[in-house]
């Protein structure tokens, strides 16, 4: 049965990340395989490629884009687009069930009325892994991020405000989602190397889908 939007569902286990950023564990599972099909429809508009970094190097996570806006890199930097550089297209548009998966888990984590109009597509492959960084290319950090992990699962390290702060190591798998708003908005973090491996619905791969408010 569909749980009301304000009522957090007592089976979803919850983790305090850090200040206003909680893991809603297994959040998504029941919706993995919508959300794998529009994965597949996304890729299929906009091809995952590998991006390179201003300082010239291919980064080791694969990445597309749908919604109004997606995240890139280029030897000008990071930033949000309207159009993907591959296609010289619009991003594909967001899928329905993402940006409703996104809003009920904002929702569920104290952020009433997040309507995403930009999701990075994250796919690894074993041995890829996401360095250190901070999310600080959206207009309003006001606006949380809604991180959904599938397939393989992956080390997250999640740190503080400053490079050097001591992180909070925590596993991600299938259906596992995260929401951060609040004071954790803009803290350091990164995903370890993913270990080899062939997930039942995904194959060899983590897939992570990240719901933002670009504009
Ligand atoms: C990942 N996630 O899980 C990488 N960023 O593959 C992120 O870099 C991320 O999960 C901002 C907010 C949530 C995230
Ligand atoms: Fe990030």
């Amino acid at each position: 049965m569909q749980q009301s939007l304000f009522e957090p569902d007592p089976e979803v286990r919850r983790q305090e990340l850090g200040p206003g950023a909680v893991l809603l564990v297994g959040f998504a599972r029941g919706e993995a395989g919508a959300l794998l099909a529009a994965v597949e429809a996304v890729a299929a508009a906009a091809p995952f490629r590998r991006m390179m970094t201003p300082g010239g190097r291919a980064m080791s996570v694969a990445m597309t884009n749908c919604g109004a806006f997606g995240w890139i890199a280029d030897a000008r930097g990071y930033r949000y687009e309207p159009f993907d550089p591959t296609t010289q297209r619009p991003w594909p548009p967001l899928p329905p069930v993402f940006a409703d998966l996104a809003a009920r888990a904002a929702a569920a984590a104290g952020y009433p009325g997040f309507v995403p109009d930009a999701c990075l597509v994250n796919r690894y492959e074993p041995g890829s892994r996401m360095a250190p960084h901070q999310d600080v290319d959206e207009r309003d950090f006001t606006q949380p991020i809604v991180s959904v992990s599938l397939g393989l699962p992956a080390g997250f390290r999640f740190g503080g405000a400053r490079r050097g702060d001591k992180a909070l190591r925590v596993g991600l798998e299938h259906g596992d989602v995260v929401v951060w708003g609040g004071p954790s908005r803009r803290f350091f973090h990164g995903v370890l190397p993913v270990k080899e491996g062939v997930h039942p619905q995904c194959g060899r791969c983590r897939l992570n889908l990240t719901l933002r408010r670009a504009r």
